[in-house]
């Protein structure tokens, strides 16, 4: 099938009726035509949202889920939690890593997300040495997501110390760990695959935690030598402990340093940004930059809130992550950035914009762009040109049913939990799911099951 007729579309300037959409063989939007009858075009179940990318994903830690809420030291915090993800990475195989992520990116489908990005730490064997094929796990993430049939922007992770001022790497991080050389290796054999695939290769210094300025410096100018507009990813200023940490290294904070140190611009994202004060939310905006927001890993680690006010006040691009996977729900994370700023602000609608009363609305088509920019990826929604990425909401959901198509949508993020009103996802013009469901659900649940019995049992 190569068009459909949805009754309400929602295109990058908001809702529209009666839409035609047609899209060409390499998976292209060629028509986003409004007020246009329907005629023998096949209809759409429901309203038609664009797909959301899904800017930040560890895949292995979706097999943590539920692992880690239990209290082990006096007071846990994010470092706790660190030392139980290392001591679960330590262990994962190849086989292991595809069949979570596999399961991961099917979930993601189901769930409203067309494209990930996958901020991919995992490249050593379990002993640390090299793979044979030292592109091994980052080709079993790229085969993962071929599977699923999700967009990808592959975004391998340069980490080399475990602390400001070079602190060597621990044992706990030995797969991480890559020379700067040894990464644009790595990026030059990649790119090629990549390209095959219509993946975006990219790639995510760690953090400044674990990237010495030189090797920053030398690894982003590498990048940009194979393709000039790829993008980098980065995690900064996540937890006050990092912020004193830097203060401590270099008398600044760490996005005031990034921002003096790195080339930052639009094809920079920068993760989490939670820590920020008023110079750095108005210098970091102003640079281009997408802020990656992860509402439910924030939360889940007791990270802090992002004043999204003060970020949009300064026409801050941002995007939605669901990082450590602890939900894996579009609708959801939009649902918990919004209440995050309403516990935080003491006020509704916080997020609502000028041209969208609806938070929804707002939210998902600020995400949808900040989103396409941080991957790389023509997916800014449902316009001529960009991929054919899309979701159906499903009209007769008991959550739905009898609304009007904007308030389909308001009830798809706010009233419809852990049920989903999802009819239909499309990925480059190809139906990836049906009536909620992926074709490869179960053999991919079973195979999920049988990873994760392994990591916790073995
Ligand atoms: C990660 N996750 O790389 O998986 C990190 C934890 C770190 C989040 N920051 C490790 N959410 O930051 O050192
Ligand atoms: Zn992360």
């Amino acid at each position: 099938m190569t068009s459909l007729h949805a009754k309400n579309a929602l295109l990058p300037t908001g809702w529209a009726s009666n839409v035609l959409l047609q899209w060409n063989a390499k998976g292209e939007l060629t028509t986003v035509t409004p007020d246009t009858p329907p005629g023998n075009t096949p209809k759409t179940a429901g309203p038609v949202t664009p797909g959301l990318p899904n800017l930040h994903s560890h895949a292995f830690q979706r097999a943590m889920g539920g692992l880690t809420e239990f209290r082990g030291a006096t007071q846990d915090s994010f470092w706790s939690w660190r030392t139980l993800m290392y001591q679960f990475a330590a262990r994962l195989s190849p086989e292991q890593v595809e069949a979570i992520a596999t399961w991961l990116y099917i979930e993601m489908l189901e769930a409203g997300y067309t494209s990930v990005c996958e901020f991919h730490y995992l490249h050593h064997s379990t002993d640390g040495t090299p793979y044979a094929d030292d592109a091994e796990l980052s080709k079993a993430l790229l085969r993962a997501a071929h599977t699923a049939g999700i967009g990808m922007t592959l975004l391998p992770v340069l980490y080399q110390t475990s602390g400001f001022d070079s602190t060597p790497p621990t044992a706990g991080q030995r797969r991480f760990i890559r020379s700067t050389d040894s990464m644009l290796c790595l990026l030059d054999t990649l790119k090629p695959l990549c390209d095959a695939q219509g993946a975006r290769l990219g790639l995510a210094p760690h953090s400044l935690r674990a990237v010495p300025p030189d090797s920053l410096r030398e690894a982003v100018a590498g990048l940009h030598a194979i393709d000039a507009s790829a993008p980098v990813h980065i995690h900064i200023a996540e937890q006050t402990a990092e912020v004193d940490a830097c203060l401590a290294w270099s008398g600044q904070r760490p996005v005031a340093w990034l921002l003096d140190h790195a080339p930052v611009d639009a094809r920079w994202c920068l993760i989490h940004a939670t820590h920020m004060v008023d110079t750095e939310y108005q210098r970091a905006a102003a640079s281009g930059a997408v802020a990656g927001i992860c509402p439910s890993t924030e939360a889940n680690l007791g990270d802090g809130l992002f004043d999204m006010p003060r970020w949009r006040g300064a026409g801050g691009a941002w995007g939605i992550g669901s990082d450590s996977h602890a939900c894996v729900n579009a609708a959801e994370e939009l649902m918990l950035l919004e209440y995050g700023q309403r516990l935080q602000f003491r006020q509704r609608n916080v997020l609502a914009s000028t041209d969208h009363s609806q938070v929804a609305t707002a939210t998902l088509l600020q995400a949808v762009a900040g989103g396409a920019q941080a991957s790389g990826r023509a997916a800014k929604g449902l316009a001529v040109g960009q991929r054919a990425d899309f979701c159906v909401l499903d009209a007769q959901h008991l959550a739905l049913a009898g609304l009007a198509a904007p308030d389909m949508l308001s009830a798809h993020v706010f009233a419809s939990h852990r049920t989903s009103a999802l009819d239909a996802v499309w990925v480059g013009g190809q139906q990836r799911t049906r009536q909620g469901r992926h074709p490869l659900h179960d053999a991919a649940a079973a195979a999920f099951i049988q990873a994760r019995t392994q990591l916790t049992q073995g």
